[in-house]
């Protein structure tokens, strides 16, 4: 439920970092691209495709006589679907348009952060000691979540840390006046307009009244940035109360995100995954993070985890190498792909999954990062891709956005080349490629 929500998240990358709160929102809008782009989503994916993608076909309109002309349009739309006239009259009184949100949207940064700097702000030793703080006060609440819903204080705790850095910055933005807005620019018209019923819907419930329904610039709520569809299907009373209020209950808070994993399968019991190490000659095009296989199956590839012990019970454990053959390694199971479906991008599952870990006094990463490797600018990954394409390996396009297809053609290069087959994008790889034409 980060900011990005507008942008589709399918493909999740493990270059792109996101940011907290607006922050992120802003970035992610722009490079959406990159980490949640995508398809699908996850139940605070705002919709879909990029608004990059769509910005530049987009009639940029920024009137706030157009804005008032548009949600007068939506009008009839929201009354014909269930609102009543004083719920749309009261939602909409003071709202206006938003041009910051215009301006936002279009970046476009030419470099993406390496998945290692993403997980330094994620996982800070500032956060992890405000998460256990945050998990001391609340305790009774995380442990009433947990019995109800299976899912481990850590865990929620370390979404409520990624989200909003733990309700410190989750967003100013008036939920109704950014989704209008967004309506009212075209881009994602229909995806608003559909998010904007859904905010009409809590209003008039009663949850939460309109001046405090407050959020990221792409419509992403409260502590732990639920789109109003997510609030709508997964948000709970936690507190009793009667109100959902993910922006000033922390138990609604620790509640609603349970059960948002819960609904979206979390297994009670079951890790997230493990750091691995590799034994020598290990066939990396295994380590996509996608083919599935027991764990005895990767034991007896040699797989074993770091810490020494035995590897733990993981149901479809996958391989997972955010930074390539010289990184770390994990060993990922069910939960972590739960963790996806509430922000389908690889990094940002890696960031909730190591935030618990630390959060609950265990060790974070045991191996180095790769950080020598500099990330490769947007024009050169394209250059890349032009290059891939010309030597016969097929890079899904040039469009300057590292995605399976570019990471494909990346392992068929290497493979052809004797190198080990890990799919890592860098400044090394790219020098290959330039010697090898
Ligand atoms: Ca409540």
């Amino acid at each position: 439920m980060m900011s990005c929500r507008i942008a589709n998240r399918t493909r999740a990358t493990l270059v792109q970092g996101t940011t907290l709160g607006i922050a992120a929102g802003l970035l992610m809008l722009g490079s959406s691209v990159d980490a949640r782009t995508v398809e699908s989503s996850g139940a605070n994916s705002a919709g879909s495709a990029t608004a990059t993608q769509q910005a530049g076909a987009a009639q940029q309109s920024n009137s706030a006589s157009g804005f008032q002309q548009w949600v007068n349009n939506f009008r009839p739309y929201a009354l014909s679907h269930g609102i009543s006239a004083a719920t749309f009259e009261r939602a909409f009184r003071n709202a206006r348009l938003q041009t910051s949100i215009l301006n936002l949207s279009r970046s476009q940064p030419e470099f993406v952060r390496p998945v290692w700097e993403y997980l330094d702000t994620a996982v800070s030793d500032t956060r992890v000691s405000k998460g256990k703080q945050m998990l001391a006060q609340h305790r009774a609440d995380f442990n009433r979540a947990q019995q109800r819903y299976g899912v481990p204080p850590e865990i929620i705790v370390a979404i409520w840390g990624m989200e909003s850095n733990y309700g410190a910055n989750f967003g100013n933005y008036p939920t109704i006046d950014a989704l209008a807005t967004i309506g009212y620019n075209g881009r994602r018209e229909a995806w608003a307009k559909s998010e904007l019923l859904e905010a009409l819907k809590i209003i008039q419930n009663g949850d939460i009244d309109h001046d405090q329904m407050r959020g990221s610039w792409a419509g992403a709520m409260g502590n732990t940035q639920f789109m109003p569809s997510s609030f709508n299907s997964y948000a709970v009373d936690g507190d009793g109360d009667g109100r959902r209020d993910i922006w000033g209950s922390i138990p609604d808070v620790i509640a609603s995100t349970a059960n948002y994993l819960k609904a979206n399968g979390w297994h009670a019991g079951e890790p997230w995954g493990v750091e691995v190490s590799l034994p020598q000659g290990f066939n990396y095009s295994l380590a996509d993070g996608k083919q599935q296989r027991a764990v005895s199956a990767w034991q007896q590839l040699g797989v074993r985890a770091t810490s020494g012990g035995a590897l733990p019970s993981l149901e479809g454990a996958a391989l997972l190498l955010p930074a390539g053959a010289k990184g770390p390694a994990f060993l990922v199971g069910h939960n972590f792909r739960t963790i996806l479906r509430y922000n389908n991008s690889t990094s940002y599952a890696l960031g909730v999954s190591l935030l618990a870990q630390r959060v609950a006094g265990q060790a974070g990463v045991q191996a180095s990062w790769p950080r020598s490797q500099k990330p490769l600018s947007r024009t050169e990954i394209k250059q890349l891709q032009q290059q891939l394409t010309a030597m016969g390996y097929d890079a899904g396009g040039a469009d300057g956005i590292v995605g399976p297809g570019t990471r494909d053609a990346v392992r068929q290069f290497q493979r052809a080349h004797g190198q080990p087959a890990d799919g890592f994008i860098s400044q090394e790889i790219k020098r290959q490629v330039d010697a090898a034409r």
